[in-house]
């Protein structure tokens, strides 16, 4: 195991919660799958800027490593050990008005969430053999889809660099794990065993073997946010009927980072803010009110272009989908609201 004296000048969640009692209990735990407290820090420890630091190697590990794993889920979802997680994939729930009806702001909508299979280990954790079938299983599974989900599976293993790049540009395909992901292991044996399915629309879209088993993903043009759900939550329920997703009644859906867990949902429009923009001290008041969040538009950690942000829900453990997709609605119209004040 690396030197903890790595995390001295780290502020992650890790170095507040790897306390010398904590390690002092959990440095000779493992799993049944074999793995140790090193296999789950070593990312925070190589990367001391992260603000988390730790992944899952699986499910049984949330477990195992309680004593560090519980207050970090606790500091960053502000969700205690001994509440449950619900789920509710009903769009009919939401309380929906389109924010942006003459589509002066948003440029798009997309809807993930992450998955992982039952049974197996997380993408930290899995071999190569594991992953491979992990992927068999998941794309048979969407190639038999038909009418607006029917599309084809692309491994990534292959795929042309003109065609990748492509899909990178156009935000449908993820990019090669940043050294966060690598360090955690999330890259091994790159590209095998990865790839992506999508719908002849590209409307409908699973990254397999990312940083999660399955990213699925609904996306389109526009602010039709409500549509954009039903067509996730119809995706969900049809994958999840020859799928078991990895669940518990606690974490609710369990996933390589601790960030995703519950719902492992993130809702999010492009949207055109260049007033905000230019007032952040505002723009960050209001993102904090509504529980969204702020990003670049080319990924995690990517920044603006444009005066075009990525507002994304915040919460994701402790709410509902339905609650995530709220959260966003109320912070976008909020966030246009000021937006046209500013003008
Ligand atoms: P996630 O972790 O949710 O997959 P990332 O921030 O890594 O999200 O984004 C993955 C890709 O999805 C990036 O190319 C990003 O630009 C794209 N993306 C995210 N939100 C939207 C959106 N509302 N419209 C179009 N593309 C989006
Ligand atoms: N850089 C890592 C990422 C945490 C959240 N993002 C994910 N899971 N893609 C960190 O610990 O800050």
């Amino acid at each position: 195991m690396k030197n903890l004296n790595l995390l001295k000048d780290s502020k992650s969640l890790l170095s507040k919660y790897l306390t010398k009692k904590v390690f002092e209990e959990l440095k000779n735990r493992t799993t049944k799958d074999g793995f140790k407290l090193e296999n789950i820090i070593n990312s925070g420890l190589e990367n001391p800027d992260s603000g988390i630091g730790v992944y899952a190697t699986d499910e049984e590990c949330y477990k195992i490593f309680a004593s560090l794993f519980d207050p970090i889920i606790e500091e960053y979802h502000g969700f205690k050990t001994t509440q449950k997680h619900k789920s509710n994939l009903n769009p009919d729930d939401l309380k929906w008005q389109n924010p942006d009806p003459k589509g002066e702001f948003i440029i798009s909508t997309r809807i993930r969430v992450g998955r992982n299979l039952k049974n197996f280990p997380l993408g930290a954790g899995i071999s190569k053999s594991q992953r491979d079938e992990t992927e068999q299983k998941i794309s048979e599974t969407l190639n038999s889809f038909e009418g607006e989900l029917g599309g084809k599976y692309y491994p990534l293993e292959g795929m042309g660099e003109s065609d990748k790049n492509l899909l990178i540009k156009e935000h449908f395909l993820f990019k090669e794990g940043d050294r966060f992901l690598k360090s955690a292991g999330l890259n091994r044996d790159w590209a095998t065993g990865r790839g992506i399915f999508h719908n002849y629309q590209k409307t409908f879209l699973v990254w397999i073997n990312e940083e999660d088993a399955l990213r699925i993903i609904s996306m389109q043009k526009g602010g039709d946010i409500k549509e954009v759900f039903s067509r996730l939550s119809t995706a969900i329920t049809k994958i999840q009927a020859k799928l078991p997703f990895a669940y518990n009644d606690h974490l609710g859906y369990i996933t390589s980072c601790p960030t995703n867990l519950g719902t492992a949902m993130r809702a999010s429009v492009h949207i055109r803010l260049p007033n905000l923009g230019a007032d952040m001290k505002t723009f960050q008041q209001i993102a904090d009110k509504y529980y969204v969040q702020i990003r670049g538009i080319h990924g995690e950690h990517s920044k603006s272009e444009g005066g075009i942000y990525d507002i994304s829900n915040k919460r994701r453990l402790g709410v509902t989908e339905v609650q995530c997709v709220q959260d966003m609605i109320d912070g976008v119209t909020a966030l246009i609201a000021k937006e046209k004040d500013l003008n």
